[in-house]
């Protein structure tokens, strides 16, 4: 909103100067948070004192967010009593970093005896029965505009002996980045039975988050310091490149049950 102000009181100033041109200040502006009309004069007065004035009215508004569910995808399965992470992620242009705060994300679920609603952009959560349910992640920004998203998945018996618990830590999930933006991949796993455990990355392109699908699925070579970039895994053969990426981290127990976690990346190139 800054911006609006800013640019609108230039014009009103460029209007003022007829045909005389002079080097006027910038204006200050300061920033108004506040949504509704206001009128915007601007007065200029000469060394003889003569003035002249000009005012323009606008309109603030407050463009509502958009939420979206990465993790976990629709129809995913779940083990009952497992901790699995829900990942979620926003976009607002009014809002500080264009996101809203992780604090303004809360998830529900349909079923009334699930341990709901939690608040945060990534969440733990488990459940207690089996059964199909749906989540609801809603978003609401500083102005009361909200948005939510849905995912159903489905909880199920869990085996008698169960895959590692796997945590991808880093990197975070939504972010965007170049082809070769180098990114520190890093998570932990378990196994309940505390077996060993053997950990692997791959990365899928095309992915879509809702439908837990991507176009081809890669194997992800982490250096020994966790540096990796999309670059290493991905041939882009354009300068140009747009792609949603699934980055997951999969564990195996000595049983070979496997585990995993993932989180949604964009990778952008603008040539
Ligand atoms: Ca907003
Ligand atoms: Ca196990």
């Amino acid at each position: 909103m800054r911006t609006l102000f800013t640019v609108i009181l230039i014009a009103a100033l460029t209007a003022c100067q007829g045909s005389q041109p002079q080097q006027l200040p910038p204006p200050t502006v300061s920033e108004d948070t506040t949504l509704g009309p206001r009128t915007i004069t601007v007065t200029a007065t000469d060394s003889g004192g003569a003035s002249s004035t000009t005012s323009r009215t606008v309109n603030v508004v407050n463009t509502a967010p958009t939420v979206a569910i990465n993790a976990p995808f629709g129809g995913q399965q779940f083990f009952r009593g497992v901790n699995y992470t829900l990942r979620g992620v926003s976009y607002d242009p009014n809002e500080p970093n264009f996101q809203l705060a992780c604090g303004s994300m809360r998830w529900i679920s349909n079923v009334a005896g699930d341990a709901f609603p939690k608040t945060g952009c990534d969440v733990a959560a488990s459940f207690a029965s089996n059964g199909s349910r749906t989540l609801t992640l809603t978003g609401t920004d500083s102005h009361g505009g909200s948005a939510s998203a849905t995912v159903s998945v489905t909880v199920i018996d869990p085996p008698s002996n169960l895959p590692p618990v796997v945590n991808l830590t880093s990197p975070q999930n939504g972010i965007s980045i170049g082809p070769d933006t180098v990114v520190k991949l890093n998570g932990t796993a378990t196994d309940p039975e505390g077996g060993a455990v053997t950990l692997s990355w791959d990365v899928t392109t095309g992915y879509n988050p809702s439908m837990g699908t991507g176009f081809q699925t890669l194997p992800v070579t982490p250096a020994p310091n966790g540096d990796w970039k999309p670059s290493d895994s991905i041939n882009y053969t354009s300068c140009e490149v747009s792609d949603t990426l699934r980055l997951r981290l999969k564990a195996r127990d000595p049983q070979n049950n496997e585990g995993f976690d993932f989180i949604v990346i964009k990778v952008t190139r603008i040539c």
